[in-house]
């Protein structure tokens, strides 16, 4: 089986993705301010191995090489996000122009070198001042983001083709407050709800405050989906089922597409749920130009907890290998929501790489990963749903939060001493996708 350009519908964009503070480094350069993650890397235990995002890749200056790298590679377009701390040091008010300007920077390089900017403005790297007065959980926060918000747009709405407010605001919310394994690092249910419902009513607010700037840029919001499975066809697995659907997917998914939390949630959430004040619902469902959509694979659920079947392939993430599971969610997305065009704004896996002697490394794995998600993005478009591009996440290996750099997912690797870029198998079999030859599919 080959795959090429042609399997894809008309115009599908193909891209890499990464994030401010998984790759940038310079965490105290130009008057960048600390974020929650700076703060978070230092407390002990908390990074399994003890490192931070101060150094990264040192994107913040080797991104002409990088940005170079990407057009040899020939994707269409790169989706990267802006470090808010760099923008606004204090989360609020005063801007901090060299933040804006290295952006600028960014962005021009990517449009020089014939690559389409998308911009995620938020990624997990919220101003430490903020988390000062609360974080997420504080409403505040989500007026503050709707300022910071409608100050990129303006700056840079003509030049990127598209604006996403958040980045899995799941993560920045139940598996920060309440799960407590990314910063701020809170184990508290109330907390966690009052954070989603902040992030969903900033996004909201923010979409709107961008769309009155009149700029061209689509706007949307990114979220991670996890489709859930029943382990048997026993009444208790259904069930444990559908709380692991709600907790991960439709929380999100139903105030975002249908203007109301699920009521079972909500009645399962008891005491806990949030403050929801009126028109709150109206500002979260505000119409979106795109939905973007994080799948890296499913659960598998009994009323014991997750099981693990044994006959699985599993990522150095743990992540069960499930392709099927993205033609599954596509397609229900399409079905059961309305949902605007849909964008795979990331996909991908870790594998323990390493670097031989040789000028490229093998990761038959990775590559094997990719061949069969986008085999599975194909025949979900081949179904009916409206895909209108694929990000591999990411780029290059970087830091990946509480695993630091123990877990590489780049189409590059990166050697954290000499900040040496290295083609991997992928990336090479990327660039033949992109040249519009055809690529084995296996
Ligand atoms: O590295 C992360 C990214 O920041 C958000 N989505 C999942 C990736 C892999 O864990």
């Amino acid at each position: 089986m080959t795959l090429t350009r042609k399997d894809f519908p008309n115009g599908f964009i193909f891209g890499t993705a990464t994030s401010s503070y998984q790759i940038e480094g310079a965490a105290s350069e130009d008057g960048r301010g600390p974020s929650i993650w700076d703060t978070f890397c230092r407390q002990p235990g908390r990074i399994q191995d003890g490192t931070s995002g101060d150094v990264a890749c040192d994107h913040y200056h080797l991104w002409p090489e990088d940005l170079d790298l990407l057009r040899e590679l020939g994707v269409d377009a790169y989706r990267f996000s802006l470090a808010w701390p760099r923008i606004q040091p204090s989360g609020s008010g005063a801007v901090n122009e060299k933040g804006l300007e290295f952006y600028d920077r960014l962005v021009d390089g990517l449009l020089e070198r014939g690559i389409q900017p998308y911009a995620t403005l938020y990624h997990w790297d919220l101003p430490q001042p903020l988390q000062d007065i609360g974080g997420w959980a504080n409403r505040e926060v989500a007026h503050h983001f709707a300022d910071y918000a409608a100050l990129v747009a303006g700056r840079l709405g003509d030049r990127v083709r598209s604006i996403a407010t958040l980045n899995e605001p799941w993560c920045s919310s139940f598996l920060s407050y309440d799960i407590g394994e990314h910063a701020p690092g809170l184990r508290d249910r109330r907390l966690a709800l009052a954070a989603a419902h902040h992030l969903l009513l900033g996004h909201g607010q923010a979409v709107q405050a961008m769309r009155a700037l009149g700029k061209p840029a689509e706007l949307g919001l990114v979220l991670n989906l996890t489709p859930a499975y029943p382990a048997s066809q026993s009444a208790e697995d259904a069930r444990a089922t559908q709380y692991a659907d709600g907790y991960a997917n439709r929380w999100f998914l139903d105030p975002v597409f249908r203007g109301a939390y699920p009521q079972d949630m909500w009645d399962a959430f008891g005491q806990d749920v949030p403050d929801v004040q009126d028109g709150d619902l109206a500002l979260i469902r505000e119409p979106l130009d795109f939905l973007g959509v994080n799948y890296y694979t499913r659960s598998l659920v009994s009323a014991q907890g997750p099981v693990r079947p044994q006959d699985a392939e599993y990522t150095h993430m743990h992540w069960e290998v499930y392709p099927q599971g993205l033609t599954d969610l596509l397609l229900r997305l399409q079905r059961e929501y309305p949902v605007p065009p849909m964008y795979i704004t990331e996909n991908g896996a870790a594998y323990p790489d390493e670097r031989g002697h040789a000028d490229i490394v093998h990761d038959p794995e990775r590559l094997a990963y990719y061949q069969r998600h986008l085999a599975a993005v194909i025949e979900a478009t081949r179904q009916g749903a409206d895909v209108r591009g694929y990000f591999a996440w990411s780029m290059l290996d970087n830091f990946e939060w509480a695993y630091g750099y123990s877990r590489r997912f780049g189409l590059f690797y990166v050697d954290y001493q000499t900040q040496e870029r290295t083609w991997k198998d992928s990336g090479r079999w990327f660039q033949g996708l992109m040249a519009r030859t055809p690529v084995a599919a296996d």
